[in-house]
């Protein structure tokens, strides 16, 4: 048995997962389809994710697609028009979401999701949550550095990704308004 190239091995997925995601047997992928497949991609890829990370002190979480964006991918994809993917419109799908397709940029790939939602859980918020606690011993007086100093950096973690989510949160809400 040969090699599978990369692009063979993301076709040999691609047709798998059309004929998973194929739920009517009418040889096309249409939205509730294309959703419906993408979830159970989304979910692999989580359970992959976690198991990565031996999970539950640092959980990486992949927000899979809304149903809006799926209609966004589903015309994006769809060549002909005709509001379902035939295969070959499918595996470019596929090959952006694995991040092996030229249209797509990699920002938009899973693999730069993953590790973009890696890097910030293992060095942006550590990092941060340590500079915090710098400052916090700087300003603080001789006894009450005792006390900073106790604080686990695990509170510090969890308290700057609070800060984190609910800044993003407030952001985007001005975004969409
Ligand atoms: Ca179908």
């Amino acid at each position: 048995m040969g090699k599978l190239s990369k692009s063979e091995l993301v076709k040999k997925l691609a047709l798998k997962s059309f004929k998973e995601c194929d739920l009517d047997n009418d040889g096309s992928i249409d939205v509730k389809e294309l959703h419906v497949g993408l979830l159970l991609v989304y979910d692999k890829l989580n359970k992959v994710a976690g198991l990565l990370l031996r999970a539950k002190a640092l959980p990486v979480y992949i927000k899979p697609p809304k149903h809006e964006e799926i209609h966004g991918i589903l015309k994006k994809y769809d060549a002909d028009a005709s509001g379902k993917l035939s295969f070959e419109e499918f595996h470019e799908c596929v090959s952006m979401l694995v991040g092996t397709n030229d249209r797509a940029t990699f920002t938009e790939s899973l693999p730069f999701k993953i590790f973009a939602r890696m890097a910030l859980k293992m060095l942006v918020f550590p990092l941060t949550a340590w500079a915090i606690k710098s400052a916090m011993e700087e300003c603080a007086g001789e006894e009450s550095k005792e006390v900073v100093r106790k604080v686990p950096n695990g509170v510090l973690v969890f308290a700057v990704e609070g800060l984190y989510k609910a800044g993003k949160l407030a952001f985007q809400e001005r975004g969409a308004a």
